[in-house]
């Protein structure tokens, strides 16, 4: 069984940058598919109630939110490197674009476009995630704007493509061109008709058609259950308070998201870093796990 279990589900645009990643680097992994809304009840056991997709588990070492992933990822697995240019710092930032910007114009394109057709289950779920109203009608009256924006996302992958590279910064892929890709994957797959937006803008096509082909490196399954035994019988990698947290080393603190989906997640501080914080908690079902999230979105309340 691969080290790698990865939580997630098929339509997820966040796990599909993952995937992605995966390809790239050519790893092996188990995909454990989780529910589109809540309840998730193995997922909760493991994070201690952050319900976010995509979510990696290496036996009792969960890692939540893609950018810490990616991260965690490149640390563990460094070659093939996610940042074939050497452009680490800016591609890592570049994430600050794709998840947020691009990200937001996309979901209001695909429900926009769906409608009524969005599921009344969907929609209650993911009010209670975001706190606000999920309202298909107003993002309905937003998709000319939100058209707009997204042309002008389009346009810049395709100035950047325009030199004639095979991929965004260069011969190679990299974290950029899963930044880059799964946005519009993710209208194509979940709204058909709006991939009129890139079909035929100059050298997007191609590119995204080179970026599918490179797959998601060596896919098998996991259920949910054994992800849980998985975690109960390993024991987590031992970490590092970084110097300015020394403080509340073995201390308890809440971490949370800071834009939606902030259910608090309490532990006891183990690991840290300018990018990461590691909490360390007891489940009754996932036994002692240690939860891994990132610096940037995420507040520590200590
Ligand atoms: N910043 C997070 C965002 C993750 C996110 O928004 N994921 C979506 C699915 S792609 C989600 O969790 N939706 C609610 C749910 O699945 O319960 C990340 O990079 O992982």
């Amino acid at each position: 069984m691969p080290d790698i279990l990865f939580h997630q589900y098929e339509s997820s645009p966040f796990s599909e940058k993952i995937r992605v990643c995966l390809g790239i680097k050519q790893l092996a992994w188990a995909a454990v598919d989780q529910p589109v809304i809540m309840p998730k009840p193995e997922l909760v056991a493991l994070t201690g109630g952050y319900r976010r997709i995509p979510v990696m588990q290496i036996g009792a070492d969960i890692y939540c939110d893609s950018q810490l992933i990616v991260r965690e990822l490149e640390r563990r697995f460094p070659e093939p490197t996610l940042f074939p240019q050497g452009d680490r710092g800016l591609a890592y930032a570049n994430a600050m674009w794709s998840d947020r910007a691009l990200f937001q114009a996309a979901v209001a394109i695909i429900f926009g476009g769906l409608g009524d057709q969005v599921p009344a289950d969907f929609i209650s779920d993911r009010e209670a995630l975001s706190g606000r109203p999920f309202d298909p009608a107003a993002m309905q009256a937003a998709v000319p704007h939100m058209k707009a924006q997204m042309r002008a996302h389009i346009a810049m992958l395709s100035d950047q493509l325009a030199d004639g590279r095979n991929f965004l910064t260069g011969d190679r892929a990299g974290l950029v061109d899963a930044n880059g890709y799964y946005n519009l994957w993710f209208i194509g797959s979940a709204f058909p008709p709006a991939a009129s937006l890139f079909d035929s803008v100059p050298h997007v096509p191609d590119w995204l058609e080179r970026v599918k082909a490179i797959g998601h490196g060596d896919r098998s399954t996991v259920s949910r259950e054994e992800a849980l035994e998985i975690a109960r019988t390993a024991r987590p990698e031992a970490g590092t308070v970084a110097p300015q947290d020394a403080a509340f080393e073995g201390k308890p603190v809440t971490v949370a998201a800071d834009d939606y989906g902030r259910d608090p997640v309490a532990g006891v501080l183990v690991g840290s870093s300018e990018h990461h914080v590691s909490i360390s908690r007891d489940d009754a079902r996932a036994g002692q796990v240690v939860v891994h999230f990132p610096r940037i979105g995420f507040s520590v309340q200590y």
